[in-house]
């Protein structure tokens, strides 16, 4: 079969950092099968590229992907198929389709949705499809019942990952991508493991991976590490993983083998606070030079409510222990959790004058992910109901404890406490940064910064260029 699979265009369209592992995967499984694989990633295509391109490809199957943000653009190009290849089966996978997947049949002409991990049920599905057998058998499948639709058998996650084919790098245009630019090398993703043990209450990612952290052998990562390098002249990766230090021996021994390589290679990851020095010693020798943490608050109390792991003392810690071994540490933040005060936010902005990250970013209020205990609490208080969540594409912030214009004063009041608490050096080195990883050193946003400065607009409308998120400062 002639198989297309889209990531569909963003909402405002923009040059991806990285190729879409998930449709890479999914893709490397079909060819192992033997069909024909084109993958497009049309984040920054504008409509009648795509669908030229789809009336080009003229694809039997195509598959996309649907996270809960952008839900609209999957929609749209579901639709776009339809119209211009007809014949094509569509097929949804990812996030937002694992958790509704009826939803995906009444918004979209889709034939199946693969729930959850895609490898194993998309390679049956095709097998089925391709010998006419019936697809109730394969596991893990939503399909089409008349007015309604029927689940499959669930399927458990794969145990061994070394199993899963190769991604096939060659699909994506290396030099096209954003990457890594604070290091203007050509990049590349490499992840290494599924999961996170953890369940912080905003986070759809343990829910989805089913709360269990499975990985693949460091033999087996290196040897893409390696292709990467010598077949596509990649000297820059990101670790796509939740979290790539929560098996320490494993985090060491992938180090330890990256340092074996003796390669011009440099390297980023998320991490969690709970290093210790022996740790980012041996990933700083294997090239790491800059872990990003998922910090969030620099209140206890907030920390407890939206069941983070660590403590305040853990992050400060491990931003000391990364300056010492020559780490670049980054903070994301969220300002507007469960628990937010003005004085929380106060706590938050004196951990960041305490541990000076190199960038921090903010999220703007905390997001509502489906399956998420954050999601079922939202729709115990009513700040969600199901209907009108589905029935909207746009994004849900948590609002159980403040409007969204009391949440905007206190995003305010977070980049006020940064510009004078910080200091005016670290303050315009912080600003300097968010510039530089956002690419927009351009005169009409520092204005807007200024313009902040002088309380006359509200941050909210600076974006990153490469994720388009919210830049606050
Ligand atoms: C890398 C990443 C990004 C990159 C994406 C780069 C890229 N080109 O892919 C960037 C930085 C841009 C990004 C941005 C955001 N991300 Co993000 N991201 C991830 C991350 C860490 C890894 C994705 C990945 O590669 N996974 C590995 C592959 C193998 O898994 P996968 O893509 O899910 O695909 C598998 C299945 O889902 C399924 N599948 C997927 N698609 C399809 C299609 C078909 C046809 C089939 C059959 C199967 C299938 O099969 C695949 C193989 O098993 C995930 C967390 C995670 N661990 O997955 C979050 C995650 C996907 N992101 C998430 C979110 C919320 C965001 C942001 C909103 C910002 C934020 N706060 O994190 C923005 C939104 C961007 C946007 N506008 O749409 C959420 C999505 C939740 C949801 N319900 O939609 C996740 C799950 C993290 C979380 N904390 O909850 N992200
Ligand atoms: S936020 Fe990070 S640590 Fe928390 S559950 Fe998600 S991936 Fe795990």
């Amino acid at each position: 079969m002639k198989i297309l699979l889209i990531n569909a265009p963003r909402e405002v369209l923009q040059k991806p950092a990285f190729p879409p592992l998930g449709l890479a995967s999914i893709g490397a499984i079909a060819s192992e099968e033997g069909h024909e694989i084109v993958i497009v990633d049309a984040a920054d295509w504008d409509w009648p590229r795509l669908k030229q391109k789809i009336s080009d490809v003229n694809p039997e199957l195509v598959g996309l992907t649907c996270w809960t943000i952008e839900r609209g653009q999957c929609f749209r190009t579901a639709h776009l198929v339809r119209e211009v290849a007809p014949q094509a089966k569509i097929v949804v996978g990812g996030p937002h389709a694992t958790a509704f997947p009826g939803h995906i049949f009444i918004k979209t002409p889709a034939d199946y949705v693969v729930k959850g991990e895609g490898e194993e049920t998309f390679r049956e599905l095709l097998k089925a499809l391709d010998s006419g057998k019936d697809i109730r058998r394969v596991r893990g499948l939503a399909y089409r019942n008349g007015e309604t639709y029927t689940l499959t058998e669930l399927r458990q996650l794969i145990q061994d990952l070394d199993k899963l084919p190769n991604i096939i790098h060659s699909q994506f245009a290396y030099d096209n991508y954003g990457g890594l630019h604070d290091t203007y090398l050509k990049s590349a993703a490499v992840i290494t493991s599924r999961g996170c043990p953890f369940n912080c209450s905003f986070c759809s990612s343990a829910v989805y991976w089913g709360n269990k952290y499975r990985t693949r052998s460091v033999a087996n990562v290196i040897r893409e590490v390696e292709s990467l390098y010598h077949d596509h002249g990649i000297r820059a990766l990101l670790f796509f993983d939740d979290n790539l230090t929560i098996d320490r021996s494993r985090c060491l021994a992938l180090s330890s083998a990256l340092t074996d390589l003796k390669l011009d290679l440099v390297w980023a990851a998320e991490g969690s606070v709970k290093v210790d020095r022996e740790l980012l010693a041996a990933m700083k020798l294997a090239g790491c030079y800059r872990l990003d943490f998922g910090v969030e608050s620099g209140s206890p109390d907030v920390l407890k409510r939206i069941n983070k792991p660590f403590s305040v003392d853990d992050t400060k810690r491990a931003f000391d222990l990364c300056r010492e071994t020559g780490i670049r540490p980054n903070a994301y933040l969220i300002i507007g959790s469960p628990g937010e005060t003005r004085e929380s936010v106060s706590q938050t902005v004196r951990l960041m004058r305490d541990i000076q990250p190199d960038v921090c970013t903010p999220n703007p209020g905390i997001w509502i992910l489906p399956d998420t205990d954050l999601y079922r609490m939202s729709l115990q208080q009513g700040i969600i109901n199901e209907k009108d969540f589905l029935a909207s594409d746009s994004t849900f912030i948590y609002t159980g404890e403040h409007s969204l214009s009391e949440l905007e004063s206190l995003r305010n009041l977070f980049a006020r406490g940064m510009a004078l608490g910080l200091g005016l050096v670290p303050y315009l080195r912080v600003v300097a940064s968010q510039m530089f990883h956002s690419g927009l050193l351009k005169t009409a946003i520092i204005l807007k910064v200024l313009r902040i400065f002088m309380r006359r607009q509200p941050l909210n409308d600076i974006q990153c260029c490469c994720c388009k998120k919210d830049i606050q400062v």
